[in-house]
């Protein structure tokens, strides 16, 4: 008759069985979250601004018109009209270049429509659709962009766009929490 031996599994042999299927399961998790994060766009906000030179040319419909068919979503906007100071402030990084005094007469030469914008890499995707910051050259190397639209030259350029994260974050903050007392609200709609 046939007899079968069962042994018991030598502790040593359990005790690597169970590292194996340890290590094993923990890679497995591992590789699962990342390739689910991994290279994920994610949903960003940036700060856009129609410039006076945009507001006085009523190109504020056609700009909007792009942003939303574009994807984006206007969570903020207001009009507001700056002083010196706070032009000179939100531009502050510029403030040892030669067109500095230039640029604050400009962005204070009329009231500006400031929004927050929402999508998925907010901060890229903006400054891609306004393009060059040299509306004249962005004519003719990015005639689709909107600063090719609605825009003079390499001061007159239309529109604004938050250069970085950080960046957004401090524009925003600086239009729609803390509010310098130089910036007057004309038309304020919190959408
Ligand atoms: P923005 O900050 O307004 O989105 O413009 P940007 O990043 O494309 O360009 P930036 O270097 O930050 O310059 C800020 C604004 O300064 C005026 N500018 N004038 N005359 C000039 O050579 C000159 N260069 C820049 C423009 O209005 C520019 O948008
Ligand atoms: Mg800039």
């Amino acid at each position: 008759m046939l007899q079968m031996t069962v042994r018991p599994t030598p502790f040593l042999a359990r005790s690597m069985l169970f590292r194996f299927f340890f290590f094993f399961f923990f890679f497995f998790v591992l590789s699962v979250a990342r390739s689910s994060g991994g290279g994920e766009a994610k949903s960003e906000r940036t700060l856009a601004i129609i410039k006076p030179d945009g507001l006085f040319g009523n190109h504020t419909d056609a700009v909007k018109k792009i942003i939303l068919e574009s994807g984006f979503r206007i969570l903020k906007e207001k009009i507001v009209q700056l002083d010196q100071e706070s032009a000179a402030s939100f531009y502050a990084e510029h403030s040892a270049r030669s067109f500095f005094h230039s640029l604050v007469q400009y962005m204070t030469s009329g009231p500006v429509l400031v929004m927050v914008l929402e999508k998925d890499d907010a901060v890229s995707s903006w400054r891609t659709l306004i393009g060059p910051t040299d509306a004249s050259k962005a004519k003719i190397t990015h005639p689709q962009s909107i600063r090719a639209m609605c825009g003079t030259d390499a001061e007159k350029n239309c529109v604004h766009g938050s250069d970085s994260p950080q960046s957004a974050q401090r524009e925003i903050s600086f239009f729609f929490d803390s509010m310098p007392s130089g910036v007057q609200a004309i038309e304020h709609d919190e959408l």
